[in-house]
């Protein structure tokens, strides 16, 4: 795949999305937004990638949007313009997204991590939403997913003041799923991509579809619609599979059916 702002690498039934403008801390311009999209879309039809990781380098997930590229705009050229329309292709990605962030994971890029569906980070990652001290808010998210991971108290602070907050205090605030060396922090997704590759797809993809309702629903509508997916399983030959291995004691062959 010929792309100029990210790298993709596909191994061991998973992908690998690498941001490349390190001279400007993977600020996330149209071009590098629209490969991602592009990637993604690819990727999420490809059957031989069950996991996808998004990733940046050691110093930069992605220091937010690119500043320069929007600085001059008017609110009618970013209307017309709508490119931020293509962010929101993101979140019907239907394949789990694991970013593994370390450092400047901030703006844009805190935004970009909190849309996967699972955060590895080096300690020394930094989050934050600094829109603020720009003149704006954040726009992809930075107001509803931060406050449901971390709550309004913390994401209102986080907002209002644009201050970063460490790896450690993410982990602790409920924002990442762990904190692992900068060494090892790739690894640590990798592993995690493996392991999920190594799941039965059908049963994965309704069960990513489920935790994200419960984002967007009552209660009630989510139990419902955990319990349809839940059903519909039953139609797959890994259900069958799955079970009937059980009981023979002998591992699982999915079939991605
Ligand atoms: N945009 C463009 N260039 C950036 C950048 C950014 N966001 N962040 C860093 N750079 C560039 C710097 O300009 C510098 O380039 P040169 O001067 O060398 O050409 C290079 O990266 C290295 O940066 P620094 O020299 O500043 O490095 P430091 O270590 O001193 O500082 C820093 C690192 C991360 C603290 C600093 O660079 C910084 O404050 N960066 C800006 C962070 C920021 O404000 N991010 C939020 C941007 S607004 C939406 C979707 C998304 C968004 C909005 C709407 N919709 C779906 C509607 C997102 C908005 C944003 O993210």
């Amino acid at each position: 795949m010929p792309y100029a702002n990210i790298l993709v690498t596909k191994q061991d039934g998973y992908a690998i999305v690498q941001f490349n403008r390190p001279d400007v801390l993977n600020a996330l311009n149209i071009k590098l937004m629209e490969e991602l999209v592009d990637a993604l879309e690819i990727l999420d039809k490809d059957d031989e990638v069950r996991a996808i990781i998004l990733t940046g380098n050691e110093k930069a997930f992605a220091a937010g949007a690119d500043i320069k590229e929007m600085a001059d705009a008017t609110a009618i050229d970013m209307l017309i313009r709508d490119q931020f329309a293509r962010w929101d292709r993101i979140r019907k990605i239907k394949k789990p997204l694991i970013a593994a962030v370390s450092g400047f994971t901030l703006g844009g890029g805190c935004e970009l991590a909190m849309t996967c569906d699972i955060i590895i980070a080096s300690e020394t990652a930094k989050f934050g939403q600094p829109e603020i001290n720009i003149g704006v808010m954040p726009g992809a998210g930075g107001t509803q997913r931060l406050t449901r991971a971390v709550g309004k108290y913390k994401a209102m602070e986080m907002v209002l003041t644009g201050k970063m907050i460490s790896a450690e205090e993410a982990v602790r605030w409920g924002l990442v799923n762990k904190v692992v060396p900068i060494e090892y922090f790739l690894e640590e997704a990798k592993a995690l991509a493996k392991e999920i590759a190594s799941k039965p797809p059908v049963a994965v993809r309704l069960a990513k579809e489920a935790v994200l309702k419960a984002f967007d629903t009552t209660i009630e509508g989510g139990l419902e619609f955990e319990r349809r997916n839940f059903y519909l399983l039953f139609a797959s030959d890994d259900q069958k599979e799955g079970m009937k291995a059980f009981t023979e004691k002998r591992k699982a062959e999915w079939k991605g059916k």
